[in-house]
Parts: C-alpha cells; structure tokens; sequence
C-alpha cells in the first residue's frame, strides 16, 4: 500500500452529464489524479514526512522551497481527492443545509455573493488554479479566494468547505475555453452540499507542522 492512493469515484463515470462527461472523468481521475499520486509517493521517499499527515506534508513542503516540487504533487493529490466527493448528480444550487447556509449569509452575504465570488474569482484565477470556500482557522470566518497551481487553503491556515478545480484538463472537452460557463455548471449543478455541509460540521482543520 502507498502512502498515497486515489480515491473512486463516488458515482458513474457518466454520472455527471451533461455538465462534466464521463471523457473529462476518466481523463482527470484515471489519469491526471494517479499521476498526482504516483510522483507524490516517488518524491516522499527520504524526506523524512513519510509518516506525517497529508495535511502536515502540505503545509512543511510548502514552506520549504526545496521541496516544492513534492508539495505540488502532495497539493494536487489532496485537492482532487474532496474535489471528486465536491460533485453530485443532481447537485448544486441552493438548497444548503441550516447552519451552513446562516454562516454563509453572515460572512459572505448569501448564496447570490457566494455565487457571484465564487465564478468571479475562479475566472479571474490566472492560469491554472482553485477556487475555494474556506473557514479561516484563527477567526473561523468563510471565505472566497482563488489560489494558483496546487495551493490551496491549507498552507495559508484555513480549512476547505469546497473547491473547484479550473485547470483546463477540468474543463476544455466540455466546455472549451469558456471557463465562466463550466463554473456557473458547476455552482447551479454539480455542488454537492451534504459533503461541504459535513467538512463544516468538522470544524477547522488541527496541523501539527
Ligand atoms: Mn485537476
């Protein structure tokens, strides 16, 4: 067994049409999600984080420059593992679970700004990158901020609620290049609340790096 091991899909490869194709699927998760894992568990080894958390490994990889190199790889396996359970047929819109929904409207305005944030923000990501809401660790307040390449809320101190992913492999078979239109898709149908609800219940993440 390797340190890291993708996880299946929760539904169908075709589960998810006509917003996200079973192509796109097997491309992202049988390709681009093993190679992630792959070079992840080739640059672990000597580093002495073998035994570590991935949390842990992505928070000490990413501030230490010399290894950047195995905190993308570690980054991008963490990112798709929730980003496959961030997806659900019949998801989206705005039927958001009681307590989650009352933070979102204090913090972020409502499900409108959060929308509005959300597929602003992925869009204006340059390059590739995430999306994300997140609960800052120290305040506990929600937040809507993109971050580039494998980043993401854990090594700034916060914990992701939801993330989508705009890298073109996410997205260029169905849509192209027309980024906004696969984000709109993914906010109105594919979100999966339950999962984000259930990261919310935890509460924010506890790092020991
Ligand atoms: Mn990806």
């Amino acid at each position: 067994m390797s340190k890291f091991e993708i996880n299946d899909l929760p539904y169908a490869y075709d589960a998810l049409d006509p917003y996200m194709s079973a192509e796109t699927l097997e491309y992202h998760h049988d390709k681009h999600h093993q190679a992630y894992a792959t070079k992840a568990n080739d640059m672990i080894k000597g580093t002495g984080m073998e035994n570590a958390s991935v949390e842990d490994i992505m928070v000490s990889s990413f501030a230490d420059p010399k290894h950047h190199g195995l905190f993308n790889q570690v980054g991008q396996f963490y990112n798709h593992v929730h980003f496959w359970n961030w997806m659900t047929p019949n998801g989206g819109g705005t039927k958001l679970p009681g307590s989650l929904e009352k933070q979102l409207k204090d913090d972020i305005g409502g499900f409108d700004a959060f929308k509005e944030q959300f597929t602003s923000k992925g869009g204006s990501q340059f390059g590739s990158g995430w999306v994300w809401l997140a609960l800052d660790n120290a305040s506990g307040k929600m937040e809507v901020f993109n971050t580039p390449n494998g980043e993401n809320p854990v090594v700034y101190g916060k914990t992701p609620l939801l993330g989508c992913d705009v890298w073109e492999h996410a997205y260029y078979i169905d849509y192209r290049n027309a980024r906004p239109k696969y984000l709109e898709a993914f906010v109105d149908n594919l979100i999966n609340w339950d999962y984000v609800a259930e990261l919310y219940e935890k509460g924010p993440l506890k790092i020991a790096a």
